[in-house]
């Protein structure tokens, strides 16, 4: 990695941005698996900072159909910007834990406004089943957490596409998604528009992980001076991780899962990572938070030998 081997671990426990309650057990998921121990015995300085609040929506007050919370959520990803930024001006590596995907606005331009700061470029790799290219237009549910890519990528609601100011987060010839295998019609559509270079588990099956992360870290690499990874645990196979809100069968398998984060060590560009929608309640036994504590290891550079 990049910045020093020092890890800060910030829990973003919110759960208003999908349709089913429990994401916001998702960072006590993981450190109950054993996040820290596993981190230091990688020789890794570590810090838990806790997790950022989630504001209770007022009660009797009706959602926002095309965007339900929208107000609560970009409160929390405002604070969830500046602890991580404020991390990455202390020099330290911040791992965000989820909560819904939509904690990503937050992460995201936490690290967009420092890079920004510094006259830096940061790239993206965002992992996930599905696209999170949804707008309060687009989106067929109204649920945040199918927006947040748009939104890093300047498109959807103000409130979060200028979390980092008024330029959109991301240059989105730097950004690049994997393992999607479901998509709404209009966010199909996005995804042409905008002309984010995808790899589908079709691509995957074609190509082999290996092929598709050689190819996806250079445009993560291309003229920026690091990456971000965004990691949607629904991207990954529902045999290994079905403690998550929404479910959609043929994803990645273990190793695949592993390799992404693999060659994401190895580039040694990576500057921060978020792993996303560990859903404990709908989980056998913590198995997701636990596969969830090993990825990070092989993000974090763990090895066989
Ligand atoms: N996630 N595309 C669907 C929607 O409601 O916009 C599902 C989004 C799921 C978001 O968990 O990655
Ligand atoms: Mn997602
Ligand atoms: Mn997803
Ligand atoms: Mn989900």
């Amino acid at each position: 990695m990049i910045l020093d081997r020092k890890v800060s671990l910030i829990g973003a426990p919110l759960d208003l941005g999908g349709a089913v309650q429990g994401a916001s057990l998702g960072p006590t998921a993981v450190r109950m698996a054993g996040l820290e121990r596993r981190i230091r015995a990688l020789d890794l300085d570590f810090e838990d900072l806790g997790d950022v609040p989630v504001a209770v929506p007022a009660s009797g007050d009706p959602p926002e159909p095309s965007a339900r919370f929208i107000r609560e959520i970009a409160l929390h990803c405002e604070a969830l910007r500046d602890r991580v930024d404020e991390t990455l001006t202390r020099g330290r590596f911040p791992l965000v834990i989820g909560g819904d995907h939509a904690v990503a606005c937050g992460t995201i331009s936490g690290v967009a406004r420092n890079f920004r700061r510094r006259g830096q470029k940061v790239g993206l790799i965002w992992f996930d089943a599905h696209g999170d290219m949804n707008t309060p237009e687009t989106s067929p549910s109204g649920n945040v957490h199918g927006m947040p890519l748009a939104a890093c990528l300047g498109f959807g609601h103000r409130s979060l596409t200028e979390l980092a100011g008024a330029a959109p987060m991301l240059d989105v010839s730097n950004c690049v998604l994997i393992g999607v295998h479901e998509l709404d019609a209009r966010e199909k559509e996005m995804i042409r528009k905008v002309g984010i270079r995808i790899y589908t588990m079709r691509e995957i099956d074609m190509m082999g992980m290996q092929r598709v992360m050689e190819e996806a870290l250079e445009i993560a690499n291309d003229g920026t001076d690091g990456f971000h990874v965004s990691f949607d645990v629904d991207g990954c196979d529902v045999s290994i991780a079905p403690g998550t809100g929404t479910r959609v069968p043929g994803g990645t398998n273990f190793r695949e899962s592993h390799l992404v984060l693999e060659n994401v060590a190895d580039s040694g560009r990576l500057v921060s990572l978020e792993l996303t929608e560990v859903n404990p309640i709908l989980d056998h036994a913590n198995r997701t938070a636990e596969l969830a504590v090993g990825l990070v290891e092989s993000a974090l550079g763990k090895l066989v030998l």
